[in-house]
């Protein structure tokens, strides 16, 4: 890997980068146990693992100093009345930071930390986010026909933890209801997973 500095063109169409070197696909398996209705999920699996999103990334050392970025692309659709989302997960170096660049569509980001705090931060084409350090994250397309495209940048060591998302939710869920998004309580969130 050299040491010059990259320049990369997004696709104006799509926002997908023109040059990457990973290309991460995250289907309904790899979300089993995240969308409240289980029936729902078990019906659509049988029918297809469908793609829910993908990750466009270039390659850095895992180190700090260096930045991962790329671009993430989250399909629209619902399971249930869950809009189509990711896996969502904690920095391993829970002092590290994230910020999001939205380029196409609309969404919204969970936002938790470890203190109980809360948030869902809702995104359009020019929103930035930013996700200070502690915060777990999860991005939501809230559009049920366009994609939600997003620019991410984050300290090359920072490492995901999965874990604790894994085993209790987020707090807050963004439902589909009455023809628009809204964000309830999350009914199923359990104290249990959290250390
Ligand atoms: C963003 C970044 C990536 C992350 C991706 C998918 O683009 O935060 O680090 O991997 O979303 O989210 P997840 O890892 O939670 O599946
Ligand atoms: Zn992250």
């Amino acid at each position: 890997m050299s040491d010059l500095p990259i320049s990369v063109r997004l696709n104006p169409e799509t926002g997908i980068p023109e040059q990457y070197d990973n290309h991460i696909q995250r289907s309904l398996s790899d979300l089993k146990g995240q969308f409240q209705n289980e029936v729902e999920y078990y019906r659509m699996m049988a029918e297809e693992d469908r793609l829910l999103y993908e990750v466009y990334e270039l390659s850095r050392p895992h180190v700090s100093g260096e930045l991962l970025t790329g671009v993430s692309v989250i399909h629209s659709g619902l399971i249930g009345d869950e809009f189509v989302m990711t896996k969502g997960h904690f920095h391993e170096v829970l002092e590290t930071a994230e910020c999001y660049y939205c380029l196409q569509g609309q969404g919204a980001m969970v936002l938790e930390n470890p203190e109980g705090d809360c948030v869902v931060e809702p995104m359009q084409e020019g929103s930035i986010v930013y996700i200070p350090p502690r915060w777990a994250h999860r991005a939501v397309n809230t559009s049920l026909k366009d994609k939600f495209v997003f620019l991410f940048v984050y300290p090359a060591h920072s490492g995901h933890d999965y874990g604790t998302i894994e085993s209790r939710g987020f707090r807050k869920l963004v439902l589909y209801k009455d023809g628009e998004a809204v964000i309830v309580e999350n009914p199923g969130w359990s104290a249990q997973g959290s250390e």
